[in-house]
Order: structure tokens, then sequence, then C-alpha cells
């Protein structure tokens, strides 16, 4: 496979951009190679700079769950761009795509546009705190809500939880008032509402864990969460930046029937285009500035063209629900395949899966939670990652990641996929 344009290109880019990406799950780090700098994508597949075409599973890391260039999305891009590309002033778009959200989203009695899921997740977390008055937030080891300072916080030593930062640049004393549980853990969870839980704004979760690879939630665990917030009088915030209208048309709020204070959005909601949100009870969201004291801005929320994308994407999805149906016929025959081509190659692995979403885990299993995520061998996924990357196939570059299935996968990329995987270990 020729890929003298992307090693050209990434050379360039190393000497402009740290890593030479704009986001470093893109450079390939763990599992090394040269990054592709793809250029095209049609449907279920992109092309790269030097031509090669790869059937996609990163989708955007998420966003495209319709395949990539629908005509429907790209259309209604088209046509709002015409007309300009965004005021800085309330746009009929915004009243169209709220109202939309809204009816997939009853929780969402208002809600508010951003860029991105940071600050979808940064801006909740804020509103908590101002809502509650309290300064403590609970997040989960191996949840990833964005890069707000506060959430690059990882378990400090410690029976409990204090959070120390995971990132250079983080203050000590800030990531301090972050605790950080075990996911999956309702006794580690009660331990920690029994310690903090008076002093508790929220507690944040994926409802299902992209973050780690996929892990899905034990109902035990998700029971616990809304009874002990609800007693302790802390908000829950689902993070569905990820698993939004993507588990199902309202998303796991709607697979798993939470009842969440607030909800998180992104990815798909912006159709591909910068656009997140995050919302809840009118009389929550009535303390966001300018109603309330809680203040949060942003130049290029609402933007006219993400608006376009993302209702144009929604509705899509709404005109056809079976949509749904097949992104769980595909990604169960996904599933089903590579767990044999793995297994008739002898390959120690786990599969994850909760609809569209999937991780090939390669331990033994069964994955539940992010100990049991962290002891796959990162050394046979970079084996796995480039056989399929050889083969065609574009699977995201970390072990830690979740593929994404769209509705414009088909046959042919799915015998292409299991060709792809048996030839990695043959
Ligand atoms: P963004 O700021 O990247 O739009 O969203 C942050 C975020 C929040 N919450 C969840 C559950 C998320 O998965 C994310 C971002 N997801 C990663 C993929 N694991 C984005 C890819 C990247 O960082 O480049």
């Amino acid at each position: 496979m020729r890929i003298s344009k992307s090693q050209e290109l990434y050379e360039s880019a190393r000497n402009l951009l740290p890593g030479g990406v704009s986001s470093p799950v893109r450079a390939f780090g763990s599992v090394g190679g040269t990054p592709r700098f793809l250029v095209r994508g049609e449907g279920s597949r992109v092309w790269d700079a030097d031509g090669n075409e790869y059937v996609d599973y990163v989708g955007s890391w998420g966003p495209m769950i319709l395949g990539h260039a629908h005509p429907e999305v790209i259309e209604q891009v088209r046509q709002t761009a015409a007309a300009g590309l965004g005021f800085g002033a309330p746009h009929p778009l915004e009243v169209e795509l709220a109202r939309e959200v809204q009816r997939l989203y009853p929780a969402l009695e208002r809600l508010r546009f951003v860029s991105s899921g940071t600050e979808a997740t940064m801006s909740a977390l804020r509103l908590a705190r101002g809502y509650t008055g309290r300064d403590y937030i609970l997040k989960f080891k191996g949840n990833y809500h964005g890069h707000a300072d506060g959430l690059l916080v990882e378990a400090g030593s410690g029976a409990l939880t204090f959070g120390r930062p995971s990132s250079a640049g983080v203050p000590a004393d800030y990531a301090r008032l972050t605790l950080v549980g075990r996911y999956n853990d309702p006794e580690n969870l009660a331990g920690v509402f029994a310690e903090y839980g008076e002093r508790l704004a929220a507690v944040i979760f994926e409802p299902v864990v992209g973050n780690a690879g996929v892990i899905p939630p034990t109902p035990e665990f998700l029971e616990s969460l809304r009874r002990l917030t609800r007693e302790y009088g802390a908000l829950l915030i689902a993070d569905e930046v990820m698993t939004g209208f993507r588990l199902a048309p309202g998303g796991a709020t709607e697979r798993y029937g939470l009842e969440p204070d607030l909800i998180t959005l992104g990815k798909i909601l912006g159709g591909g285009l910068p656009a997140a949100a995050y919302g809840g009870r009118a009389e929550i969201m009535a303390r966001v500035a300018p109603e309330g004291p809680v203040y949060q801005a942003g130049t290029l929320s609402g933007n006219p063209l993400a608006m376009a994308a993302g209702l144009a994407t929604l509705r899509a999805l709404a005109a056809s629900p079976e949509i749904y149906d097949r992104l769980e016929a595909y990604g169960a025959r996904l599933e089903e395949g590579l767990g044999q081509a793995l297994g008739s190659a002898g390959v120690t692995h786990t599969i994850n899966r909760v609809g569209s979403m999937l991780t090939v885990f390669f331990t033994e299993g069964p994955v539940v939670t992010f100990e049991d995520a962290a002891a796959t061998d990162t050394e046979t996924f970079k084996r796995f990652f480039h056989g399929l990357l050889e083969g065609g196939i574009y699977w995201p570059p970390s072990a830690f990641e979740s593929a994404f299935v769209s509705a414009a996968h088909d046959e042919a990329d799915l015998e292409q996929t299991l060709a792809a995987a048996a030839a990695a270990f043959a």
C-alpha cells in the first residue's frame, strides 16, 4: 500500500502541529505507523491522500452514523452555507434542532448548544455546582468526558478517591475536587457517597463506556447511581456525547430507561460539524445565563451550518427508523464474524458490543470493569489494527476506543473486514 503522500504530509504537519495532529488519538501513537491523511468519505468508505480506500469504523469518532457525505446532509449544509456561515445571533435552525432533540429526549425541557463535547460536560458540571452550591464531583476511572481541567483527573492514592491530575497543567488543588470511582462497582459507589455524598454536586458517567473500549453498564450500577444521587441531592449527569442518538433514537437514556438530571450530547448532534449540547429540567437550566447566575457562552454556539448538519442527520434517522435494526444486525454479524476469525486463529479475545459500538479486547474477559479492559494485550491489538489497515479497513487506532458501525456499512464491507481480520493472524 503506497502511503508516500501521507508520509510527506505527516512530516510537514509535525513541523506545524504538536504531534502533527489536531487531536492526540489521530497520531497512531499507540499502534505506530504513519497516520493516514483522509481526504474523502462516501458512505462506509474513506480515501486517503494516496488514493487508498478503506472501510471506515471510526466515522469521525461517532458522528457519521449515516455514513459519510450523506446527500441530504450535504444538501442542507450547502443551502445553509449559501445564506452565510454564521451571525452570532439567534437562528431559526437552533429552534428546529432543539425541538427535534427534545422530541427524542423529553427529559431535556431546556438545552443549550455549545461547540464540543468538552464544552458540554464542562458547562454541565459548572451548572451542577452552581445549582447545588457544592464543590465535589465524581467521575469514573476509564470514563472520558473531554479535556476540561476538572475532568483530566485520575484516581488518587488511598482507599477512596481523591483525584490527582492526569495531565500536566491541571492544578492539584483543582483536581482534588474531582473524586474518581470504579465503574460497575456499586459497593465502591456507596463508599464514596457515605464519605462525600453531602458535598457532591454531581456524578458524571458514560451510560455505556466507549472510552475504555466498550463496557456496558450493569443494572445494579445504574440503579445505585440514580438511587444514591437522589438520596444525597447530587445531580446525575449522563454523558451521551458518544451514545446519544446512536444506541437508540433517544440514546442510552431511552435504551436503559435512565432518568438523569442533566444530559450532555455531541458528535451525531452536529452530524459531523461542531455542535454539542447540555440540558435537563427547566428549573435546573433556569440557572444558566442569561436567565441565571451560571455563566457560559460561545461565539460559534448554535452555528447555522452545524445546526443544519445535525438536523438533517436526525431527520434522516427519524425518516428511516429501520436504520437502528440495521445497525444492530451488522454489529451482531461483525461481532460474530470477528469472534470466529480470531477464535480460529487461536487468538485470546473478548468482544464487547452494544448496538453499533464494539471493541475487541485481547484478553480472556469478561471485561466488566476498567481494570478488566486495561488487561487487554496492546501488542496483539497493534497486529490486529495493522492487519486490518493493510486489508483496507480503517479501525480506531487505539485498544481503548469503540469502533462505530454506520447505516451505510454493507455485506461487502463485512466480508472485507472479516477477511482482513483472519489475514492479520494467519
Ligand atoms: P469532544 O470535546 O471531543 O467533542 O467531546 C469530548 C467527549 C465527551 N464525552 C464523551 C463520552 C466522549 O467520548 C468525548 C470525546 N470522544 C473522543 C473519542 N473517544 C473524541 C476523539 C478525540 O479525542 O479525538
